[in-house]
């Protein structure tokens, strides 16, 4: 593609090369330090974004702080208004954005799409909430004492985004933090700074036509150095980290250890149970997207298969005639299915694990490989694969970032469930099943030790009225929807005594 021709790049303002500073209308001067941003599409250089330097990270974190006195102030409906216009920008702008989210990330035109959908579905959510941040109230053991909690946003909210979802995640966390009355400084992922900078920009006018103090709505960018300068750093109340279980290990460390708050979203190694009473079309229609959607860089892919005996060699002939018919390609032609994998270094992770994955034993009921050819330029495209494996192999316990799909085979329900349970993440599950018993054995606490169960539907596509999020190295936080809001505030219990007495509590007598 011709740069001169992407119409979305200049619908979006954005140049070759772009500030990557901004505390909200106002950018720092585009600096010699860069980030280049390629397409996994065909290789080629959409463009550069600045780096944050250390003196810039400096001078945001101090707007952020001072327009939180202010930001705080507004009245949390006020505040949904902002989110609310922020919403209608991103619906104007969905045709565009959605476009450079499938350019610069490569997941197909209509994922690209869709997450921005997403982002608008937030927004709408966040409108509602800043309604409803509600404490409860209590009856005080005392006469004439009121008893109740309130909750209080926390500060600067540091938010860090993974390339895969490169805006979705963010409008998750930020739209939230925003009603909840916080400053928000995002990272993005360095893979995907473009999307990042179009939407500091197609946001920022909403900020300054409502007279929202700079500050409210920051961006920084870089790679890992700007992540450990939020970790570190006391002013950030809230570091809302996604990724992978390694950068989030790190993150909470450095955060924990100045006793901060985390909100993490990291790796899973989610599974589809196709038990024997499945609808055959549903499972196998639910494992082909959650496999090989957004060319299996979800983190809640379908990563393993676990099917009964009785449907194995059905499933088995489903997925081989599924899988061959899946069109591989540029994912900004509608006609293509899945596109490139993000960059080259994931190919190599992708090639490794089949290696690993043979070397254990595995056996390829659907080949893996690197495409070749005109079609699949820039060496980032790869073949969805399918391999037969045991839950024990080293390679099945590991995330890899790539459209490879497991299958394993149990013979009762409650070796499924153990087989399910048996890795370290514990992000999203599935059952395929009609049979109401196994379903409920499934949700229950006997069951899938996932944030996520669901029942004929796959591990992915969760909507964003849930709170979203896993256990165990997944990191145990939850964003998006129901309460995840209280993340991003801290709670108060209040007392107010309006008796004409100092009435102990626990009945204690004391005397002056
Ligand atoms: C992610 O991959 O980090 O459930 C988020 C889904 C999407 C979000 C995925 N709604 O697949």
């Amino acid at each position: 593609q011709n740069w001169s021709t992407m119409d979305f790049l200049k619908k979006l303002r954005l140049k070759k090369e772009n500030p990557g500073t901004s505390t909200g209308a106002e950018w720092q001067p585009y600096s010699k330090k860069t980030i280049d941003s390629y397409t996994p599409v065909d290789g080629s250089l959409i463009g550069t974004v600045a780096v944050t330097t250390e003196k810039e990270y400096q001078a945001v974190v101090e707007k952020a702080q001072a327009a939180f006195l202010a930001w705080r102030q507004w009245p949390a409906p006020r505040r949904g208004e902002i989110v609310r216009q922020i919403g209608e920008t991103l619906r104007k702008n969905k045709e565009p954005l959605g476009r450079l989210v499938s350019y610069e990330m490569g997941k197909s035109l209509q994922e690209g799409w869709g997450e921005v959908q997403e982002m608008i579905d937030i927004c709408d959510f966040a409108v509602g909430l800043s309604r409803q941040l509600y404490g409860l109230t209590m009856h005080s053991e005392r006469a004439g004492h009121r008893m109740y909690e309130q909750y209080h946003p926390l500060g600067v909210v540091g938010i860090i985004s993974a390339f895969n979802f490169p805006v979705a995640v963010w409008s998750w966390n930020s739209m939230l933090a925003w009603v909840c009355g916080n400053t928000c400084i995002w990272k993005p992922s360095e893979k995907t700074p473009l999307c990042a900078v179009a939407c500091q920009q197609l946001i920022a006018g909403v900020f300054k036509e409502n007279n929202v103090p700079e500050g409210v709505c920051n961006l920084i960018t870089g790679g890992r150095e700007a992540g450990e300068w939020l970790a570190q750093d006391e002013r950030i109340a809230l570091v809302s980290a996604t990724g992978s279980t390694r950068m989030g290990k790190a993150v909470a460390a450095a955060v924990a250890s100045r006793l901060g708050r985390s909100l993490l979203e990291l790796g899973g190694n989610n599974a589809i149970i196709i038990s024997g009473d499945a609808d055959l079309d549903i499972a196998v229609l639910g494992a082909l997207f959650g496999a090989v959607g957004t060319a299996g860089q979800r983190c809640t892919t379908t990563r393993r298969l676990i099917i009964h005996e009785s449907v194995y060699d059905k499933v088995k002939k489903k997925l081989k005639q599924a899988y061959a018919q899946l069109k591989i390609g540029d994912p900004l032609d509608p006609a293509n299915h899945v596109g490139p994998l993000i960059d080259k270094a994931a190919v190599q992770l992708y090639l490794n694990a089949i290696a690993a994955c043979k070397k254990e034993g595995g056996r390829f009921l659907v080949e893996g490989g690197q495409l070749q050819g005109n079609a699949y330029k820039g060496g980032c495209y790869v073949q969805p694969c399918v391999a037969e494996v045991q839950s024990s192999f080293k390679i099945v316990q590991e995330e890899t970032f790539a459209p490879i799909l497991y299958l394993l085979k149990y013979k009762n329900l409650e070796e499924a469930i153990r087989i399910q349970n048996a890795v370290p993440q514990g992000l999203s599950s599935a059952i395929m099943t009609l049979n109401l018993r196994e379903a409920e054995w499934f949700l229950s606490s006997a069951g899938s030790d996932c944030g996520i169960a669901n029942v004929n539907i796959g591990t992915s596509g969760a909507e964003i009225g849930g709170a979203f999020g896993g256990e165990k190295q997944t990191g145990g936080g939850r964003e998006s929807g129901s309460d995840a809001w209280k993340n991003y505030m801290r709670r108060q219990t209040n007392t107010i005594n309006y008796s004409t007495t100092l009435p102990l509590a626990q009945g204690i007598q004391f005397t002056v």
